[in-house]
């Protein structure tokens, strides 16, 4: 049996859909427009199995929306800046753009033979000065708005990569990247005030309905909207007060202690008359600097010897702590702790002996003996021990004991954030130049825009650790635009997550120059309709998009707010792992099943020990290579794998079998409409539209059915259903043997419908079987997508009357265009008929098809 050519087959439509330009949008206001993006990649040098899971999911819809007849927009670019290409130019000499580059063309090969519908006349890459450059004038309109800052800040240090890091890129306590512990460092850093939009961020999530509900729910947290009230506590014995805020006044009758950051100003001042306590800020401060370290740490304190007043009652005296367990820079810096309802609290108060008083009693507990054991109470209650706050409910004590507060004028209420402005400073040199100069007398002065782009010098020397800006003979000396003088060029660079939070953007116009992107294409094509990536960027890039997208609107650049419509984020790709007998990782390539079917290595026949099944990895060496598989399966292959497989959300498991059976699958449908297009009449030929005999009548049953529910299905991304529909369609086709004309013309129409749905999951089979077909006018790409018959969809039986002598006696269920035969046999069967018949013979039958039946006896 011949195999389907899938190399040359391949090679061919990509060549051709590149020749007629195909996939080249442009705005055309008299039409909808679709924009379809895939998170845009890293050019770390070869593309792995999830930019392939992640680029076939956005070219089915881009294709079907095509398809559908929407002005599709489906770009793709390059995330160019980062430490990898700074640590090959380390590591192995290259410079960074040298390395880069080199990635981007070898990447762009292996992506083109993906076969994806992808508009390359806009590819961009960030590290291009065409591009960075209207991110610093973006930057420098920003700075004038009050949007971008200048502060001096403790900065989450990373000593490997001697650089900061923000917030989000420190996971449990170390750097993202090199995995080194993170060191705090205070450094005169830029901010983008993503705070000022803090509220609308928060707010706006309710209406992104196209969003995962838990990648909203993660950016809710991420932006952390507290509202409870601040506190004062007057020091006892001596001047001040301490300030608090708390989420729970209405527990202010539980306090036992309060507790400063160890880089309060307070525990600081303290600390310079007390060593011990010096020595132990110091170290605390040497911890990291995440929430979530914090969370983890054990909770230490050191006594500092004062006392607090309670704000309700003076006669009730607090001690004063520093704890780690405080942050500086939430709330004001400093807490009172109520162990019985706060975890940390209690853990804390356990540790050093402060009492636990409960104040909040859990419906149906006994308040003479309910007690706190190992884990706070946190739930909700009514207050007691609290004088004028018992009885009320949680949310009630907080209103009341904040009325309170206010009355004295002890606090008030208050609404904190967690969310922090974004530190984009990077002591880097392969990122995008901050466009300002220092100038010693006039301070901080914008590079004038007719001077932009500020590009990276080419000449850089990284021998040494650090910035090469830095230490660039003559790049940063310049004169100072305002005054003259000698002054300095900023050497820090964008964190890379700039240049992500607009290139969606910049695809709407890519080659604008005076502009980022004119307003008219920014207008006509975003908000990007469907984006889709991964769920890793649940709050880092899709926040700071957002924020992006508000700021450059505030700029006046556009007006939008959103940039996602909608967003999908897709699973993982996971494999088997594989170890040898040594405990060294084995590539899924090194290992085979032997004849007894156990695993061993390809050279030598080695034991091979099979492990878990885990995310693909350079680590624990479990990765396919796209290429390797798009080279002996084809491209078609991979992408039905990868689609057919599991739900597009969850995590795939890549397996030998699931790729054999996407390729058998290939052949069997090639061959399928081989087989059959021999014996096809031309195309147009319609089928007709009655009279297809019962098998004929289901088959087109089921192209219709198939029709509406494939197309709903990828509406909704569930490609995986998609896939199953269809092969049940191949099936029946194949199971139909058509012998008359109208047969062959029904076979027409069905093999037809599912070469077009298949189109968008495996565009360069269905190409080629659209030929076979004998459209030589018209490629696939170009077919209108199906639409579905609705009178092929409703249920497929009439209800016909049958009359005895001119008297209706009964009703009968007969398949729509059921012949006269059928119709007279099943009236006659009928026992209301036959009753009326009285077993008399008929004389006569009259049938009016799908009607009536009239017996006369
Ligand atoms: C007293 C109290 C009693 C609290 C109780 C909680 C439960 P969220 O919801 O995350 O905003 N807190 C305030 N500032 C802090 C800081 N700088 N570092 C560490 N913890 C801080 O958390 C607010 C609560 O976290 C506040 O309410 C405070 O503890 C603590 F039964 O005040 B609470
Ligand atoms: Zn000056």
């Amino acid at each position: 049996m011949s195999r389907y050519p899938f190399r040359a087959t391949e090679a061919k439509w990509q060549k051709i859909w590149q020749e007629r330009r195909c996939f080249e949008a442009a705005a055309d206001p008299s039409r909808p427009k679709y924009y379809v993006l895939e998170m845009f990649p890293y050019p770390s040098g070869r593309i792995h199995m999830g930019h392939v899971r992640n680029y076939t999911m956005g070219d089915v819809v881009a294709r079907l929306k095509r398809a559908q007849g929407f002005n599709v927009l489906h770009p793709m670019g390059w995330d160019a800046f980062g430490l990898p290409a700074e640590n090959a130019a380390i590591q192995k000499g290259v410079h960074p753009a040298t390395w880069t580059y080199a990635n981007i063309a070898e990447m762009r090969e292996q992506m083109k033979a993906i076969g994806c519908s992808l508009d390359w006349s806009r590819e961009i890459a960030t590290c291009d000065p065409a591009y960075y450059k209207h991110e610093q004038a973006m930057f420098l309109d920003m700075l004038e708005r009050g949007l971008v800052y200048r502060k001096e800040s403790w900065v989450n240090w990373d000593p490997v990569d001697q650089t900061v890091l923000a917030n989000e890129q420190v996971i449990d306590g170390r750097g993202w990247r090199s995995g080194a512990l993170v060191e705090r460092r205070k450094l005169s850093q830029w901010f983008f005030r993503i705070t000022a939009f803090a509220e609308e961020l928060l707010s706006a999530l309710d209406r992104l309905e196209r969003w995962p509900e838990k990648v909203r729910l993660m950016q809710r947290n991420w932006i952390g909207k507290s509202t409870g009230a601040r506190v004062r506590f007057d020091l006892v014995g001596r001047e001040g007060v301490i300030e608090v805020f708390t989420t729970r006044p209405d527990t202010l009758f539980g306090a036992s202690f309060i507790a400063l950051a160890p880089d309060h100003p307070l525990s600081a001042e303290l600390a310079r008359r007390d060593a011990a306590l010096a020595d132990f800020i110091a170290e605390c401060l040497r911890g990291g600097t995440s929430e979530a370290e914090i969370e983890t740490q054990e909770k230490r304190g050191f006594d500092t010897g004062l006392h607090c007043r309670h704000p309700f009652d003076p006669e009730i005296e607090l001690p004063v702590y520093v704890a780690n367990f405080v942050l500086m820079d939430y709330g004001t810096g400093a807490i009172f702790g109520c162990p019985a309802h706060d975890q940390r609290d209690l853990d804390f108060a356990r540790k050093y002996g402060r009492p636990v008083i409960p104040v909040v009693l859990p419906p149906d507990a006994d308040p003479a003996t309910f007690t706190i054991g190992a884990e706070a109470y946190v739930g909700d209650g009514r207050l007691y021990r609290s004088r004028f706050l018992d009885g009320l409910d949680v949310e009630s004590g907080k209103r009341r004991a904040t009325e309170e507060l206010e009355r004295l004028g002890r606090g008030q209420g208050e609404t904190t954030w967690r969310l922090r402005d974004w530190g984009v400073s990077r002591q880097r040199y392969w990122g995008c130049p901050i466009p300002v100069i220092h100038c010693e007398r006039c301070g901080i002065v914008p590079v004038p825009k007719e001077q932009l782009p500020v590009e990276l010098p080419h000449d850089v020397d990284f021998s040494r650790p650090g910035n090469p800006l830095d230490r660039h003979p003559t790049w940063k000396h310049v004169d100072c635009p305002r005054c003259g003088a000698p002054a300095r060029r900023e050497t820090d660079t964008f964190d890379t997550f700039v240049e992500s939070s607009w290139y969606f953007a910049r695809f709407c116009d890519a080659h604008a120059t005076e502009l980022p992107f004119t307003r008219e294409a920014a207008a006509y094509w975003l908000p990007v309709d469907q984006y889709i990536g991964g769920i890793e960027h649940a709050v880092l890039h899709l926040l700071y998009s957002r924020f992006y997208t508000r700021a450059m609107s505030a700029c006046g650049y556009l007006d939008l707010d959103e940039p996602f419509a909608g967003l999908f984020t897709q699973g993982m790709i996971t494999h088997q792992t594989f170890k040898d007998e040594a405990g060294n990782w084995l590539e899924p390539a090194e290992v085979v099943r032997d004849s007894a079917g156990n695993w061993v290595t390809v050279r030598g026949q080695r034991p091979v020990i099979a492990g878990r099944v885990e995310k693909m990895s350079k680590s624990k060496r479990n990765t396919v290579d796209p290429t390797t598989i798009i080279e002996g399966y084809g491209a078609d292959t991979a992408r039905l794998f990868m689609l057919s497989d599991s739900p597009p959300e969850r995590d795939l498991e890549w397996t030998d079998a699931g790729v054999d059976g996407a390729w058998r699958y290939i052949n069997r449908l090639w061959r399928l409409v081989e087989e059959r297009s021999t014996q096809l009449p031309p195309p147009g030929t319609p089928a007709p539209a009655a009279g297809l005999g019962e098998k004929g009548t289901a088959l087109r049953r089921q192209v219709h059915k198939t029709i509406a529910q494939v197309t709903s299905e990828l509406e909704r991304l569930h490609f995986n259903k998609a896939v199953a529909l269809l092969r049940e369609l191949s099936n029946a086709i194949e199971a139909f043997a058509p012998e008359t004309p109208a047969e062959q013309a029904l076979t027409r129409e069905a093999l037809e419908a599912l070469v077009v749905m298949f189109g968008p999951m495996i565009p360069h089979l269905t190409e080629e079987l659209w030929r076979l077909l004998g459209h030589e006018d018209r490629l696939l790409v170009d077919t209108p997508w199906p639409v579905a018959d609705p009178a092929w969809l409703v249920a497929d039986t009439v209800t016909i009357a049958v009359q005895v002598n001119g008297k209706r006696r009964a009703e009968i269920e007969l398949p729509r265009g059921c012949g006269r035969e059928e119709a007279e046999a099943r009236a006659l069967a009928d026992p209301a008929v036959q009753r009326a018949m009285d077993g008399k013979p008929p004389r006569r039958v009259v049938v009016v098809p799908d009607k009536i039946v009239n017996v006369v006896v």
